[in-house]
């Protein structure tokens, strides 16, 4: 039992005590232990086999260490085993249809009657859903663009959540005889910022003991097909999982075929129809002979391109570009010499200002931002400005000591509601750079955001605006800003834009990393970690600047100190 099945647990206990209209703090309860659980470095089924009191674990007290002991045990929970017979199961299906949360579910049945999603659909039809309180004409709109879509429609996964489970999946089928490749295709290895589903390929020449092999992990709830070659299931944590295993001599093709996107594929096949060839997953025909199909660069190939990269393949340019020979070189993470925000335990971050240098060194960069918040985020533990000049000169100091890393004197400053910064100008004026960012306020008109944070740019010390629209993937909507005016508007004043890699914002996203790109706008990758691990987040940032074709030099980390110094003088 892994801390994110637990997790899971929690959250679907969390969603049917919140429909049910219990204390809201008991509901928060759960959703902070699932938080903490998601989070925690270590299994929190070896801790306890170890004897440790979980119950000493920060949001997780008595009770719920009983709980994820009896979740460890018995791979259930009976509260929720209960609860779930006392609720209609359409209720719980509800909550996975994407903008529903467990507070409009309950609003739906004590409004409506709504208890399913087919009685979800007929409210939306007959335009009953738009009067209701927080719903209106465009959620109704959604909703019915939604039951019109051929998608199944899951709740969607935060790739950082899917990735756990395919690692663990990965490593299982590595055991499994005969196999020679795998590859965790669909929008997972695009790296959108959430999959709906895994889907697995694996090449090998006994299909037959691969399925065998992966209808006995252990994680598997349900099994919805399994045939010779294919599988589909669902595992505890809620994620489904898509299997297919194929022949070496088709490897290519399926991988091509299975990693999409759809939209991509289609335009695949238009170009191979026009060159009288058949594209499909076993590979590319020329009347009935194969004449591509074991790698994708050969399907590629065969098509009159070169290998495009997974993150392009959506039927945004990408075919067009490769036959012209003008794919972007994506920014890779050997590329990153340095991450421009990170928090230490000064505020609301784990380790120290050294420890997070030392594991800086340890990935290779030459600098590292320290950006711990200032006062006004008080729940952060923000730093007030005679604390922040004690820590640039804990900085001087250890920049003496320490070699190989330089560690620059930064802040994430609070842009206040008139768009001011939480910090004097005297203090602002010995850090190496300025991190700004928006912590509240965030329902302004467009207009008024947008004017706010671009008054903030307007300070000679600002340099870069972190999670420029502040959304938090499924749980926040990204504010309502005027992102073309923030561009131009950091563009004449030399500041830049952050592509931040907390698994919940990646924020900005890929659209609007090309976005900036196409202004001329250069980013900052970034990881906003907490810890030391959370370094390694910087893969997350880079999966959305690649998807917004970003490279190298679209990206401002990618420099030296030196150089980026110069381009963060203003
Ligand atoms: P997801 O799971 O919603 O995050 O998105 P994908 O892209 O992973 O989509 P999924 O799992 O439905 O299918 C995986 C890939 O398989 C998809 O990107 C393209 C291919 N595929 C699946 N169904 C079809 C289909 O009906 N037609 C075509 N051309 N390709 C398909
Ligand atoms: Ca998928
Ligand atoms: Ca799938």
């Amino acid at each position: 039992m892994h801390n994110d099945e637990i997790a899971g647990i929690f959250e679907q206990l969390a969603d049917l005590l919140e429909i049910d209209g219990a204390n809201p703090f008991r509901v928060r309860a759960y959703r902070n232990a699932a938080r903490l659980l998601r989070g925690l470095p270590e299994e929190a089924a070896d801790m306890l086999a170890r004897g440790e009191d979980l119950s000493q674990l920060p949001s997780i007290g008595e009770d719920l260490a009983g709980k994820i002991a009896e979740i460890v045990e018995t791979g259930r929970l009976e509260t929720l085993q209960a609860l779930k017979k006392t609720t209609p199961a359409g209720l719980a299906e509800l909550t996975r249809i994407p903008g529903l949360g467990p507070k409009r579910v309950r609003l739906l049945r004590d409004a409506l009657g709504v208890k399913s999603p087919a009685g979800l659909r007929r409210a939306a039809m007959s335009g009953k859903l738009a009067q209701l309180p927080g719903f209106g004409v465009k959620t109704q709109a959604n909703i019915r663009a939604y039951f019109d879509s051929d998608r199944s429609g899951e709740k969607r996964t935060r790739l950082a959540d899917a990735e756990k489970v395919a690692q663990r999946l990965v490593a299982y089928l590595e055991g499994a005889a005969d196999r020679k490749h795998i590859v965790v295709a669909g929008s997972f290895r695009r790296s959108c910022e959430t999959v709906g589903d895994l889907d697995i390929v694996v090449a090998s020449a006994s299909p037959q003991k691969v399925m065998d092999r992966f209808a006995a992990f252990d994680e598997i709830a349900t099994v919805a097909g399994k045939g010779k070659t294919r599988a589909t299931v669902r595992l505890r944590s809620g994620l489904q999982v898509d299997i297919r295993a194929m022949e070496l001599a088709s490897f290519g093709a399926a991988c091509v075929y299975f990693t999409g996107s759809k939209a991509h594929c289609i335009a695949l096949r238009k170009r191979g129809v026009s060159k009288g060839l058949k594209v499909n997953e076993y590979g590319v025909f020329r009347r009935d002979k194969s004449i591509a199909g074991e790698t994708e660069k050969d399907v590629y190939a065969a098509l009159g391109l070169p290998l495009i990269p997974p993150e392009l393949r959506e039927d945004r340019g990408e075919i067009e570009a490769a036959e012209k020979g003008k794919l972007p070189r994506l920014v890779a993470l050997g590329d990153i010499r340095g991450d421009l925000h990170v928090h230490t335990k000064a505020s609301d971050g784990r380790d120290d200002i050294r420890a997070m240098a030392k594991a800086a060194r340890a990935r290779g960069y030459d600098y590292l931002a320290i950006c711990d918040h200032t006062k006004h985020a008080r729940i952060a533990h923000g730093l007030t400005p005679s604390r922040l000049e004690r820590q640039i000169d804990r900085i001087d100091a250890l920049n003496e000591e320490l070699s190989g890393i330089r560690i620059l004197k930064s802040s994430e400053v609070d842009i206040l509601a008139d768009g001011s910064l939480d910090m004097p100008d005297s203090v602002l004026a010995k850090l190496d750079l300025v991190v700004g960012a928006v912590h509240f306020d965030f329902d302004l008109t467009p207009a008024r955001q947008t004017e706010r944070i671009i008054r903030a740019m307007d300070h000679p010390a600002f340099s870069i605006l972190a999670h420029p629209t502040c959304r938090l993937i499924g749980a926040r909507d990204p504010m309502r800003v005027q992102m073309e005016r923030l561009m131009d508007a950091a563009l004449e004043r030399g500041c830049y834009l952050e592509a931040n890699g907390q698994p919940e914002r990646l924020d900005l996203n890929d659209v609007y990393c090309r976005m900036a790109k196409e202004r001329g706008l250069k980013l900052a990758l970034s990881t906003d970690a907490h810890s030391t691990e959370q370094l390694d987040f910087m893969r997350f940032s880079l999966g959305q600047a690649r998807r917004g074709w970003l490279s190298p030099g679209d990206v401002i980390n990618t420099r030296s100190w030196r150089d980026l110094k110069s381009l963060l003088k203003r």
